[in-house]
């Protein structure tokens, strides 16, 4: 290989290891999560709402996340009464999951606790369902009020593994939405 063409070969190889480190930066900085429509679905007519409960979805929070967000930051609604059914799937290639609704409590629980409304919580809810694994919670929502959806296996919900339910009596339509923490993004 002459010289003129190792430097070439030299200056595309800097080139491409430019561009890497400018993807590398956007990736940190595009940490939030957008809500996917298809997480919720819901018959109005007869009152039922079906929400994906997805567990680490994506590495934020070291996977310690429910649909990539951690921290109470993603709250889904529904209006009290509704017959709710959360599929829990867990996506993490490494650690089990569980989840449970639970009632805010500070500091949160290091283990599973009761859960707030009968019928809401996951299979094997401190040793978790391991990675692929599913389990359907079906309950009826009430009493109105704010609730967590919480993972039960030891540690992770206390680290963040939450996110929050609310119960309402003056929404229409179940919702996903949007509710970061004061200070976070
Ligand atoms: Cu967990």
């Amino acid at each position: 290989m002459s010289g003129s063409r190792i430097a070439r070969r030299i200056r595309t190889v800097a080139a491409l290891a430019a561009v890497v480190t400018v993807l590398g930066a956007t990736s940190a900085h595009a940490q939030q999560q957008a809500i996917d429509p298809t997480w919720l679905s819901f018959d109005a007519a007869a009152r039922s709402a079906r929400f994906q409960l997805i567990a680490g979805l994506t590495g934020l929070n070291g996977a310690l996340n429910f649909n990539g967000f951690s921290d109470g930051s993603l709250t889904f609604v529904v209006p009290v009464g509704w017959q709710t059914e959360i599929d829990f799937r867990n996506h993490d290639g490494m650690l089990p999951h569980s989840a449970e609704v639970i009632a805010p409590q500070t500091p949160l629980p290091i283990q599973p606790v009761a859960p707030a409304i009968p019928r809401a919580f996951t299979l094997r809810l401190a040793e978790g369902l391991i990675s692929e694994a599913t389990d359907t919670m079906g309950f009826t929502a009430q009493p109105a009020g704010d609730y967590l959806i919480f993972c039960g296996v030891p540690g992770h919900g206390a680290a963040g593994m939450w996110i929050r339910f609310q119960v309402s009596a003056s929404a229409k339509v179940p919702a996903l939405l949007l509710t970061p923490a004061p200070g976070k993004r």
